[in-house]
C-alpha cells in the first residue's frame, strides 16, 4: 500500500502511540478543548477511527481559566499489567498527572498528580517499576529531560527527579520517551522548538538512568532546511513496529499553505515515517525526512475519504467545545444543534456556545442551515478568540441580514452583510489552502459576500499550538437551530 502524510489530518498534535493485541492507540493535546485528550485505534497506523476522549468528565481536567494554548499538552499513552495509562500536563496549573482505565472504550479514572516538575510527562515500566520521564528541571536545579521512579498507584515519588540527558544542543529538548529495544533503552526526544526548526533526537544507554550516548547521526529525523517540502516542523513522535514488522516514527508536522507561504493554520498533524534499526543498533528514519507518500506492506488496506455530517458524526467523539460547556445550552440531536446563545462571544477567552469540528484538510467546503430569531448564530472557522472568521445571521434594524466578521488581532470588522427575507438561511464556506470564500443562498444562488485569507489564522501570525476548528456557534440571548451540516474535502486535483 501507498499511504499519504498526514495520516491524521488536523489539530491532533503531540502524537503518542502504543499498541495492544495488534491494536494502536494513539492519543493527542487538546490545550482549551473539552472533552480532552481525543483517542484514535488502527490496525495499520495509517487508518485511525476516533473512538473518543481520554478526560471526558470536567473533574479530571481543570480548563475554567485556561487561555488560549494551555490547558492540556502533550499526553503519552502506554498499556501495563491489563491498563492502559495516558500521562499529561496541564500546562496552566502547571501539574502532571496520569489517568488509567482497563477499558479503552470506557471511563478513565481521576487524575492522580506526580510532583515532578516541567511538561511532556512520559511513563517506561520494567520489571514492576515505573519510571516518569518529562522535561523541566529536576530536583537539583538542573534542567533538561529528567526522570524519577514513581508508585504506580500513588504517584508518590520514589527516587528525586534526576536529569538523564541534556539533549544535543537545540533548544527546548521536550518530548521524551524511553524504549527497551534489544539491549538498550532508547530515549527519543525532540529539539528546536515545535516550529520549522524541529528535529527528533536520539541517545541510548544501557541502563534507564543513563548515561545516553548520542546517536552519532542525530537528528535522526526533520524537515528543517528541506525546501521546497511543503511539510514542515517534523517532530515530537514515537518509535513504534507496524504490523508489517517495520519501524515506524508517528511524529507531528505540519502543511504549509504555499511553497512561498511559510504559513500554517491547520495546526499540527500526524505524519508517519519508515525507520530502520542498523547494524550498529542505532535508528534511521527513511532518509531522514518525511514526505507525503510512502510504501507500508500491508495489502488490502488503503486510506479512506469521508464527509463529516450531523448524521454521520457522534457529538461525544467528533465535535468539541471549549473549556466547560454550559451543558444546558447545547441541544445536540441526531439530525440537528440547537445552541441557546449567551452575553460571552467568539472574542471571549472563556466558554461562549460553540460546538466545533477540526478542518481537516486545506481544500473543501462546509455548508449549513442555520435560524436564529434573535441575538446571532452562524458558523465560524476559528482559531482562537483573537482570530476567527464568523459566517452568521442576525436581526437588522429592519428584517433580518446575513454577515461576515472578520476578526484578526485587534481589528474585530464586519466585512459584508446580505439582506435576508427571514431569520434563516443557507451558508456556505469554500476553502483553499489560502483562504475563505463566504456564501449565503438567495432564491437558490449562492451569493458570495466575501473571501478572507487563511494565513491571518495561521500559528505563525496568531501564535499558539492549535489549529482551525469550524465551529457551529450562536452569542446573545437567543436560540439558533442548525441542520444541514456537511463538510467535505477535496484534493487539489479536484478543485
Ligand atoms: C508540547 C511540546 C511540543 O508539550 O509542543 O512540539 C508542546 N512539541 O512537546 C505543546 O504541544
Amino acid at each position: 500500500m501507498e499511504y499519504c502524510n498526514p495520516v491524521l489530518k488536523g489539530f491532533y498534535p503531540d502524537p503518542s502511540v502504543c499498541c495492544v493485541d495488534g491494536v494502536y492507540y494513539v492519543v493527542c493535546s487538546s490545550f482549551q478543548y473539552f472533552p480532552g485528550v481525543p483517542l484514535f485505534e488502527s490496525r495499520d497506523l495509517v487508518n485511525w477511527r476516533q473512538i473518543g476522549h481520554v478526560l471526558t468528565r470536567p473533574s479530571q481536567i481543570a480548563l475554567e481559566a485556561v487561555p488560549s494554548s494551555g490547558g492540556v499538552f502533550a499526553a503519552t499513552i502506554r498499556f501495563y499489567d491489563g491498563r492502559y495509562y495516558m500521562t499529561t500536563t496541564n500546562n496552566t496549573t502547571g501539574q502532571n498527572f496520569y489517568v488509567w482505565t482497563e477499558d479503552i472504550y470506557g471511563a478513565w479514572s481521576d487524575p492522580i498528580v506526580v510532583e515532578q516538575d516541567g511538561i511532556d510527562p512520559s511513563f517506561f515500566f520494567e520489571d514492576g517499576k515505573t519510571y516518569f520521564m518529562s522535561t523541566g528541571r529536576d530536583d537539583f536545579g538542573v534542567s533538561g529531560i529528567i526522570q524519577s521512579q514513581i508508585d504506580l498507584g500513588t504517584g508518590k515519588k520514589l527516587t528525586p527527579s534526576r536529569c538523564v540527558w541534556k539533549g544535543t544542543g537545540g533548544r527546548f529538548v521536550e518530548g521524551p520517551h524511553l524504549y527497551k529495544i534489544g539491549k538498550y533503552y532508547y530515549l527519543l526526544a525532540s529539539e528546536g522548538g515545535t516550529e520549522y526548526g524541529h528535529m527528533l533526537t536520539l541517545c541510548r544507554g544501557v541502563s534507564p538512568w543513563g548515561p545516553f550516548e548520542n546517536c552519532p547521526h542525530n537528528p535522526i529525523l526533520t524537515n528543517r532546511d528541506k525546501a521546497p517540502y511543503p511539510i514542515q516542523g517534523i517532530g515530537h513522535g514515537e518509535l513504534i513496529q507496524g504490523p508489517d514488522g517495520q519501524w515506524y516514527v508517528p511524529s507531528l508536522g505540519f502543511r504549509q499553505i504555499d511553497t512561498w507561504m511559510p504559513y500554517h493554520h491547520l495546526g499540527r498533524e500526524v505524519f508517519l515515517t519508515p525507520a530502520k534499526l542498523t547494524p550498529e543498533e542505532w535508528f534511521v528514519c527513511g532518509d531522514g525526512t518525511t514526505g507525503e507518500r510512502y510504501r507500508m506492506d500491508i495489502p488490502g488496506t488503503q486510506q479512506e475519504k469521508r464527509i463529516w455530517t450531523i448524521e454521520n458524526t457522534d457529538w461525544n467523539v467528533d465535535w468539541c467545545f471549549l473549556r466547560h460547556p454550559q451543558r444546558e445550552n447545547y441541544r445536540l440531536t441526531p439530525d440537528r444543534a440547537i445552541l441557546q446563545g449567551t452575553e460571552l462571544t467568539l472574542n471571549d477567552a472563556k466558554n461562549p456556545t460553540m460546538v466545533a469540528i477540526r478542518q481537516r484538510d486545506l481544500q473543501g467546503s462546509v455548508t449549513c442551515r442555520v435560524q436564529a430569531e434573535d441575538g446571532e448564530a452562524g458558523v465560524t472557522v476559528y482559531m482562537c478568540e483573537q482570530s476567527h472568521y464568523d459566517l452568521g445571521i442576525r436581526r437588522a434594524e429592519t428584517g433580518y441580514e446575513a454577515f461576515l466578521r472578520l476578526r484578526i488581532g485587534d481589528i474585530d470588522h464586519i466585512q459584508a452583510t446580505l439582506p435576508l427575507p427571514a431569520d434563516q438561511a443557507k451558508l456556505e464556506i469554500r476553502f483553499t489552502a489560502l483562504g475563505y470564500d463566504f456564501f449565503v443562498e438567495q432564491a437558490g444562488e449562492w451569493r458570495s459576500l466575501s473571501k478572507a485569507q487563511s494565513r491571518f489564522l495561521s500559528t505563525e501570525v496568531m501564535t499558539g499550538f492549535t489549529g482551525v476548528v469550524i465551529g457551529l456557534y450562536a452569542t446573545g440571548n437567543n436560540r439558533a437551530e442548525f441542520t444541514d451540516f456537511c463538510l467535505t474535502y477535496c484534493d487539489k486535483e479536484e478543485m
